[in-house]
């Protein structure tokens, strides 16, 4: 067994300050606002909140693109406001872990700024600035997850600069030892605020081969990704963070890094490589789409079960899981893997949130699962905000697909599902603000919002906070946290079983992933039913009727 660690049996609770709670009617969520909401987060169990980016920014990815990595931008609130939210949760046990995204500032930061200005700026080198081909196109065919291009040519200075983003996303030159060590000043500063850590956004693609060569995998999403997703370089740098850095501080640290496989999974999260904590990798999420061709796929069950299974057992004791149905950039997953309409939706997200809390690694709770809210319809590309939906609708467009087509796509996968407000009440605007808000909210708030959850025994919200619970509690933590996973029936395409393991105590998770009843049989004896989102008590799975949805943890030890 891996050494215990503190973030081992917590919840980690992800705020999309933008779109938690507005505190001064602007309709833009801000810092008093989440403050306001920390008991809601306390009530709910999680230990530790992941709190999207706050800082300072043109806010053209909503701020994941930064231009001052020490200042808060003006419409989320004051350094003394952040200070304030750290003391807050700490004194409700809860620790803020800061979103790090380093490998990109904005256009606007003054590092951009400067070194955009002339090829002998001391800045120069940080960035990723090259001349173009003899015959005058980009220095590679790369492409972007935002533009068609990675390159961006700069007319003054005749060069092109890398952007695996927007244009406005320039990449940081982390060959460059000085942009590491002011990477590094920036992390003790906030660090030193005590800090629970830091989710460390695409930092799997800081480590660029400095022979910048073509790609030439076009099929499996961004082209290019083959030389800048987990590079070596990419590992080296992230033991010298934690050599200057990390080492000094008790910390989490999740690394988001598309385009990883388990062995991936166990170099970046193996104690022993002085790395980090764990990585969110993206291949559950890839089964029903395409991403990158905005293309739609079915979501096949033994294929998620197939994933699951891989890095369950091969981080066993060898590194250590992120579990996680959504976040900032996924739809919502009631809508994506349940069923939101009104007879099952509460049935399936308590479902989804069961078979992913019993799993081994660190559970993430994005905003608003907890109320199982949902996607909502957009009629038109421009109700949307986000530059992603903007540039995938583009793309099919022109692949020839019709409006009614994208429009279908993004209505099913765009990252703005999980941007639209909070939805605290029934009031105007769902309690989120006082004033028409960034985003308009979902119309379904009046059913669908915290107030009804408090006030109903049967709520999702309870569910989650049982989940959280049995994750710390006496009987169950260490199964849940530390136990062997085994898949039971693979092939089986609409229930995902499967049985945890540490020492005498065995648990077997059972969920119905379908809306329809199914009888199923399995060899293990009952001893207690732990959690059921049915009201039916199981005393046996010899030969078990599984209703819509159901989802069933029995205590099956043999002692
Ligand atoms: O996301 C990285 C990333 O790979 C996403 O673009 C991904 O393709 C998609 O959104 C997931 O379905 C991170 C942040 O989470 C995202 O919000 C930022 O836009 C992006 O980096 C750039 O900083
Ligand atoms: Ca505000």
């Amino acid at each position: 067994i891996i050494q215990r660690q503190w973030w081992h049996n917590a919840v980690v609770y992800q705020i999309y300050p933008r779109s938690f709670n507005d505190s001064n009617g602007d309709g833009i969520g801000d810092i008093p606002g989440i403050i306001a909401k920390l008991d809601h987060i306390k009530q709910l169990g999680a230990k530790i909140i992941w709190l999207s980016p706050v800082f300072q920014s043109p806010m053209d990815d909503n701020g994941y693109d930064i231009s001052d990595y020490c200042a808060i931008a003006p419409e989320f609130g004051t350094m003394a406001d952040m200070d304030r939210l750290i003391a807050q949760a700490a004194q409700r046990g809860i620790k803020i872990v800061m979103d790090l995204v380093v490998n990109h500032t904005s256009d606007q930061h003054p590092w951009f700024i400067e070194s955009k200005s002339s090829i002998d700026n001391p800045k120069r080198d940080w960035y990723i600035w090259k001349d173009a081909k003899a015959d005058g196109s980009e220095p590679n065919n790369w492409e972007s997850f935002f533009t068609p291009k990675a390159w961006e040519f700069d007319v003054s200075s005749e060069q092109y600069y890398l952007h695996l983003f927007s244009e406005k996303q320039p990449d940081l030159n982390w060959a460059n030892p000085e942009v590491r060590d002011a990477i590094y000043q920036m992390m003790h500063f906030w660090l030193k605020k005590g800090l629970g850590g830091f989710r460390m956004d695409v930092i799997n693609m800081i480590g660029k081969p400095a022979d910048y060569p073509d790609a030439s995998i076009f099929d499996q999403g961004v082209a290019g990704w083959e030389h800048w997703a987990n590079n070596g370089l990419c590992h080296q740098y992230l033991r010298e963070m934690h050599d200057q850095v990390l080492q000094h501080y008790d910390v989490l640290t999740v690394g988001e890094t598309p385009f990883t496989t388990p062995l991936d999974g166990q170099f970046y999260s193996n104690p022993a490589r002085n790395e980090l904590s764990m990585i969110f990798h993206f291949e559950h999420v890839s089964i029903d789409r395409e991403e990158h061709n905005a293309v739609k796929k079915d979501f096949n069950l033994v294929e998620y079960k197939a994933i699951m299974n891989k890095w369950q057992t091969q981080l066993q004791g060898k590194g250590w899981n992120s579990l996680y149905w959504s976040n900032h950039d996924q739809p919502r997953p009631v809508s994506r893997y349940g069923d939101d309409s009104d007879a099952l939706r509460n049935r399936s997200a308590k479902m989804l949130g069961t078979v992913l809390h019993m799993m081994s690694g660190t559970p993430y709770v994005y905003q608003g699962e907890e109320l199982a809210m949902t996607n909502k319809t957009f009629h038109a590309i421009d109700e949307f905000n986000d530059l992603m939906a903007k540039f995938h609708y583009q793309k099919m467009i022109a692949r020839g697909i019709s409006e009614t087509q994208a429009m279908d796509y993004l209505n099913t996968f765009s990252r703005d599902h999980a941007r639209v407000p909070m939805q605290w009440n029934a009031e105007q605007y769902a309690g989120f603000s006082t004033t028409e808000p960034w985003l308009a909210v979902n119309p379904n708030y009046p059913n669908i919002n915290a107030e009804v959850s408090y006030a109903d025994p049967d709520s999702v919200f309870y569910h989650y906070q049982n989940l959280i619970k049995l994750r710390e509690s006496e009987a169950y933590g260490d199964v849940l946290v530390y136990g062997q996973f085994e898949l039971i029936d693979p092939e089986d395409a609409e229930v995902f079983a499967y049985s945890r393991t540490f020492g005498n105590k065995k648990i077997l998770v059972i969920a119905n992933f379908t809306g329809a009843a199914l009888t199923r049989h399995y060899q293990a004896a009952v001893q207690q039913q732990v959690v059921n989102n049915y009201s039916d008590q199981v005393e046996q799975v010899q030969s078990v009727l599984l209703q819509p949805y159901q989802a069933l943890v029995l205590d099956i030890s043999s002692d």
